[in-house]
């Protein structure tokens, strides 16, 4: 289809390293000159999609809307790496079939509750378990785990081990 350009989507309990891992990629491949854009909760959610909240019907126009921005950068030449919880099975399929298997790779960043728990970087867990915030993934919404991930990251991989194993995935 004329370019060689795709998307790499981190899905990932809240907390999991999704942005930071997305992040440290993209300087590795911009020291290659490849050209990329990260998508995330700090761009998207706060903007286009700030009217969307987290049930699950929003979560799902959420990742919708994600799957399609991802399309149209894909389209103009340009790697995307999107750091979404994306929590439903179907919404990633979604992504899936829209990109086209070959320009699609998941990252299953696979850190369990209890570490991203244990970090609460934003306080939202306590919060969670306080019940001052409700439909918060791991406590009082589901996480649907990938069962086949083109890649599965462990919370015990360092960020430079994690960026190391996606980059050998793409690089071709
Ligand atoms: C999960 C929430 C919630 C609830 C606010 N559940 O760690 P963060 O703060 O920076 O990233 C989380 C982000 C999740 O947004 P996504 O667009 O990735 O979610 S989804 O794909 O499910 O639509 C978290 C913050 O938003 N946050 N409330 N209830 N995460």
């Amino acid at each position: 289809n004329g370019h060689n350009s795709f998307l790499v989507f981190f899905t990932g309990l809240s907390g999991s390293g999704k942005s930071t891992i997305a992040n440290a990629l993209e300087q590795k491949l911009y020291d290659l000159d490849i050209k990329t854009y990260v998508l995330d909760g700090d761009n998207v959610r706060k903007g286009i999609n700030k009217n969307l909240s987290f049930s699950e019907k929003d979560r799902s126009e959420n990742i919708r809307r994600i799957g399609e921005i991802s399309k149209l950068f894909v389209d103009a030449g340009i790697v995307v790496l999107a750091a979404f919880i994306a929590p439903y099975k179907k919404d990633r399929e979604f992504i899936k079939k829209i990109m086209g298997k070959d320009n699609y790779v998941e990252v299953y960043v696979n850190t369990s509750l209890e570490e991203c728990e244990r970090r609460d970087v934003k306080g939202l867990y306590k919060m969670a378990r306080k019940g001052e915030i409700k439909n918060m993934t791991g406590i009082s919404a589901p996480y649907e785990e990938p069962k086949f991930p083109t890649i599965e990251l462990d919370q015990n991989q360092s960020v430079d081990e994690a960026v190391a194993l996606i980059f050998s995935e793409i690089k071709n």
